[in-house]
């Protein structure tokens, strides 16, 4: 299989010459990078800080011959070379560039990212890739002086093939990473977060037998617990081959063919015990076709939308959530590792928690990854976010193309049930159109998960709100973006508002919330204070109790986070505050609420019943 990133990638017109490539491979992505053979580049990389691109451009806003990414000194007098990356300052990788130095706070253009490193030859038949978990916005790649390729979007995992082209000694990795916004980028020119740039996820150099498993995908058959179907695709395959899949703690042995061009599916007989946010068991899986043998840890469960339900192994359940940014809890920043991603989860399941919503674009994968350890239902997006520029070809293979990347990589998380398309994107033809085609990928690269979006809501009369975005008719589950009590008006419009669907289908209220800085005090109705904040989730549950279609909930946010768009004085002084924990930890009284909500929960397919004692 070609994978699918990889052949719209091919079709994404990089915007502007930095990014234009003629003739170079498109970049693919790797599975079961972490667990192949290879080394980590990760630590202290040499940076240079270019806002002009002046290591690309010359004077007339043409190539240089001679740019930064040569990485070579002069070679004599009559070569002046005026940069060196030796003597350069470093950043940590995988690192934003923000938080590692005070003047790049708020910097958006270019670093300059320089390595080193040995290369121990590789086995004479095999291949080897230099692989990046996320470059935030995008990169251009250059080994020993030759450019590799170049990447769009800044939360996906992305590789060249370097194979026959690595030293023994002191190759060169030169990363060009830009992370200005663009109208047809995504996300685009405004959002609501930080716009954190640089090699923010790891670097590894992988290692492969000549022909290798691309992708491997083990899960329940669609509704089907007693069944599970493996899809394989080999790269570099040019005969049919024999894939065998192995579960040793379920006595599981199956082997079957590929055809010649590497892809293999087959279905069969299996008794898991099923994963669930209660028990959340995972199998060692290993896979192997010829000289190649990947691991991993599985989960099985099956995920259905069924009339209003959400149904889990197929028992309706309801989704008791909190949104979240991939920031760090306390040293804010980019969360990057196991230990960032269980904090920020740990205070999830403290709430009581049995479902995130990743919010707004893909989370690294220490992130899902722990979702499948500590039972969390995860809810995965892409920046495909308010207003984008929906008629550019671009853009929406772009879009397309990062959706594809997500689903490859998060495809054998069970935590993992919904793929959105976007977040409250304002209704048009165009815009519909465009998301349509995302709904139709996601179904056709993932027939078993479900597919949402995060929708806005349109009045209908007197103190009467509904969904009626034509989209809804596409999708599995109607995500809500409600700020009743917050944007639109106090939270007592909750007391008499109600709500309707145009659309059959269960709602998740992917957002709901209120500003409130952690131990500023006043009354109900004082902005921002905590106060306010716990008297509109009260309003806000007993609201949504009413709604029996509402099958879930993921407010608005578990912790405050940075954002441009909030200047505020001594109360947010850029950050959005609201989290129901602050930055640096503190519970805000709403989180209480919320906790007993959740933790009460007498009928698990309702709107949770907000506690009398909520504020103790
Ligand atoms: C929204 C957005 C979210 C914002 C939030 C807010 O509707 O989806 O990204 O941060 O509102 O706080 O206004």
């Amino acid at each position: 299989m070609k994978p699918l990133a990889a052949a719209v990638r091919a079709s994404v017109v990089f915007v502007g010459l930095l990014w234009s490539a003629p003739g170079l491979a498109a970049p693919t992505a790797l599975e079961f990078a972490d667990t192949r053979a290879g080394q980590s580049l990760d630590g202290d990389w040499h940076v240079i800080v270019d806002p002009y691109d002046n290591g690309l451009l010359d004077y007339r806003n043409q190539p240089r011959r001679n740019g930064y990414f040569r990485d070579a000194p002069p070679k004599d007098e009559t070569d002046l070379v005026e940069y060196d990356f030796a003597r350069s300052p470093t950043l940590k990788v995988p690192g934003d560039w923000n938080t590692q130095r005070p003047e790049l706070l708020y910097y958006e253009g270019t670093v300059w990212y320089e390595r080193r490193f040995d290369a121990p030859k590789a086995p004479a038949t095999g291949r080897q890739f230099v692989q990046f978990g996320a470059a935030a916005q995008r990169a251009t790649v250059w080994l020993n002086g030759r450019q590799l390729g170049a990447h769009e979007g800044g939360f996906t995992p992305f590789a060249f093939e370097v194979t026959g082209q690595l030293r023994p000694r002191g190759n060169s990795l030169v990363v060009m990473v830009n992370n200005t916004r663009r109208v047809n980028a995504l996300p685009a020119t405004n959002t609501d977060w930080w716009n954190y740039g640089g090699l923010t996820r790891g670097v590894r150099l992988v290692e492969t037998p000549a022909v290798f498993i691309r992708n491997a995908r083990l899960q329940c058959a669609k509704g089907d617990p007693r069944h599970l179907t493996a899809v394989i695709a080999l790269d570099g395959a040019r005969a049919p081959a024999t894939v065998v899949v192995q579960i040793p703690e379920l006595g599981e042995r199956v082997s079957f063919q590929t055809d010649a061009a590497g892809h293999g599916t087959s279905t069969f007989e299996a008794a898991p015990t099923l994963w669930s946010p209660e028990a959340p068991r995972l199998y060692e899986v290993t896979i192997s076709s010829g000289e190649d043998a990947v691991r991993d840890r599985i989960g099985f469960r099956t995920i259905e939308a069924l009339g209003t339900e959400i149904r889990l192994n197929g028992k309706s359940i309801f989704l008791r959530g909190i949104a979240l940014h991939e920031e760090a809890l306390g040293r804010g920043g980019r969360a990057t590792s196991r230990a960032d991603a269980e904090a920020l989860l740990g205070l999830a399941k403290e709430l009581g928690c049995n479902f995130v919503r990743l919010a707004h674009y893909p989370h690294n994968e220490e992130m899902t990854r722990a979702a499948d350890r500590m039972g969390l239902l995860v809810w995965s997006e892409i920046p495909v976010y308010w207003t984008i520029a929906w008629t550019d070809a671009g853009t929406l293979a772009d879009a397309r193309a990062q959706l594809a990347e997500e689903i490859a990589r998060d495809g054998n998380r069970a935590s993992v049930i919904l793929w959105s398309v976007g977040n409250e994107t304002p209704v048009s033809d165009a815009r519909t159109r465009f998301l349509r085609t995302l709904v139709a990928d996601a179904r056709a690269a993932d027939p078993t998960r479900l597919v949402t979006a995060a929708l806005e809501h349109h009045p209908a009369g007197p103190d009467a709100e509904r969904i009626d975005d034509p989209l809804g008719a596409e999708l599995d589950v109607l995500g809500l973006n409600e700020y009743v009590g917050w944007y639109d008006g106090l939270p007592q419009k909750c007391d008499t508002l109600t709500w309707s669907a145009a659309y059959d289908k269960p709602i998740v209220v992917s957002e709901l919330g209120a500003g409130a800085k952690a131990g500023l005090h006043g009354g109900a109705l004082t902005r921002f204070s905590e106060e306010y904040q716990a008297d509109l989730y009260r309003r806000q549950l007993a609201m949504l109790r009413k709604v029996p279609a509402v099958r879930g909930m993921s407010p608005w946010i578990l912790v405050d986070f940075r954002s441009p768009r909030r200047p505020l004085p001594g109360v947010q002084g850029g950050w959005n505050r609201k989290g129901l924990v602050s930055n640096d930890g503190r519970k805000k009284q709403a989180f209480r609420v919320l906790r007993d909500a959740y933790r009460n929960l007498g009928n698990p397919g309702r709107v949770p019943k907000p506690s009398r004692d909520g504020l103790r």
